[in-house]
């Protein structure tokens, strides 16, 4: 997957680009992450990207030249045109079936807004999507992009290992994941619950699956009402019906 990211601050994206799974899926080609400096588009005298506002009011405005001209640069390189997706507030939140639906994308430009955003006909022209990150304020538009290309490369094939494909986990079964434990085996006192250490690994399944629901339950309620429960999460969960029942009765 190819991802252009187009912003005045390329540095930012250095520490998360630059290691752990993201680094290895660059190195091993998986993932190919241009940055792209606006400001090398600028074709006036101090480089200068952006303006103060027509009609007026506060802070700056990214103007339209630089960010055309750095698209258009992109869009030659490249072997698709590519979908623009701009980061804002006023977008889609991002979820993640929208993030499964970006990783089928074969390119990605994402252009990231600094000041009070990007002249309007950037967007009436350039866009193809708005997507927010959450319902708050950032000054800019490139932290939004590190986290929309984390979850994105995530479903890229060959990114993860088969051992955790993000296929099979918490969020895309809409619950969320089963408490984990590594050794030791008891720590100050702590102990790793007796199920794990049975090596009975129906018991296993089973026992990590009703604390996915009970734990959506509790700290997710509005996540169950729209997981796709199985006969046997609807069992499991009237077993718990039944022993609160008993916990009312007193029995
Ligand atoms: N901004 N999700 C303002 C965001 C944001 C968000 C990005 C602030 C764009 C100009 N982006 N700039 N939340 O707050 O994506």
């Amino acid at each position: 997957m190819l991802i252009n990211i187009l912003t005045l601050f390329p540095a930012m994206f250095s520490g998360p680009f630059d290691d752990s799974i993201i680094k290895r899926a660059r190195l091993s080609g998986h993932l190919t992450i241009n940055l792209v400096n606006i400001r090398d588009f600028s074709t006036n005298k101090h480089h200068t990207v952006d303006d103060t506002p027509y009609g007026g009011g506060a802070g700056m405005v990214m103007g339209p030249e630089p960010i055309f001209r750095a698209v258009e640069q992109v869009r030659r390189q490249a072997s698709s045109p590519g979908r623009l997706i701009y980061m804002s507030p006023a977008g889609r939140v991002l979820t993640q079936p929208l993030v499964r639906q970006l990783a089928q994308e074969e390119h990605l430009i994402i252009l990231c807004g600094h000041y009070e955003g990007i002249d309007e006909r950037v967007r009436e022209v350039l866009v193809d999507e708005e997507i927010s990150i959450g319902d708050y304020v950032l000054t800019g538009g490139e932290l939004p992009a590190m986290v929309l290309v984390d979850a994105v490369a995530r479903f890229v094939p060959g990114v993860l290992g088969k051992q955790d494909s993000a296929q099979e986990e918490s969020f895309s079964d809409g619950l969320l994941e089963y408490p984990h434990y590594t050794r030791p085996r008891s720590f100050r006192g702590l102990e790793v619950p007796e199920v794990l250490l049975s090596g009975h690994h129906e018991n296993i399944r089973l026992w990590r699956r009703r604390q996915s629901l009970l734990r959506t339950l509790a700290a997710r309620p509005e996540l169950l009402k729209e997981a796709s429960l199985t006969a046997e999460d609807k069992k499991i969960l009237r077993r718990v019906l039944e022993e609160i029942q008993q916990v009312l009765d007193g029995t």
